[in-house]
């Protein structure tokens, strides 16, 4: 092999394998929302990270952080929302019914956590 291409090629490898490092890092996360909860009721993230939120209760739910401005719009029954997770921790009500609380955390991040609140 040409030994100035060698050099090129392992840096296309390296970098392939870091690409598929960080997508396998990525985890998808599920709440469910049934019987007027949201289970479970607090979910460990990390950045990059996927939460869905899928409705199986019988009436129409929302997922909504105004503060950082995340909101799902109404989710009826058998609905469901994806989230990719950005920046940090966040607490979340469902605005139809605000006895209906959640929570976001980052993983290992308990500073974060404090700094929002
Ligand atoms: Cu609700």
């Amino acid at each position: 092999m040409n030994s100035a291409v060698r050099p090129v090629l392992r840096l296309g490898w390296v970098l392939c394998c870091l690409a598929a490092s960080a997508r396998a890092e990525a985890a998808a996360h599920v709440v469910v929302i049934d019987g007027m909860r949201f289970t479970p009721q607090v979910v460990k993230v990390k950045p990059g990270d996927t939460i869905t939120w899928q409705n199986r209760d019988m009436v129409a739910h929302d997922v909504t952080a105004k503060a950082v401005n995340v909101s799902s719009g109404t989710l009826a029954p058998g609905q469901s929302w994806r989230y990719t997770v950005r920046g940090g921790a966040f607490d979340y009500a469902c605005t139809l019914h605000p006895m209906m609380t959640g929570r976001v955390e980052l993983e290992g991040a308990h500073l974060a956590i404090r700094r929002q609140r």
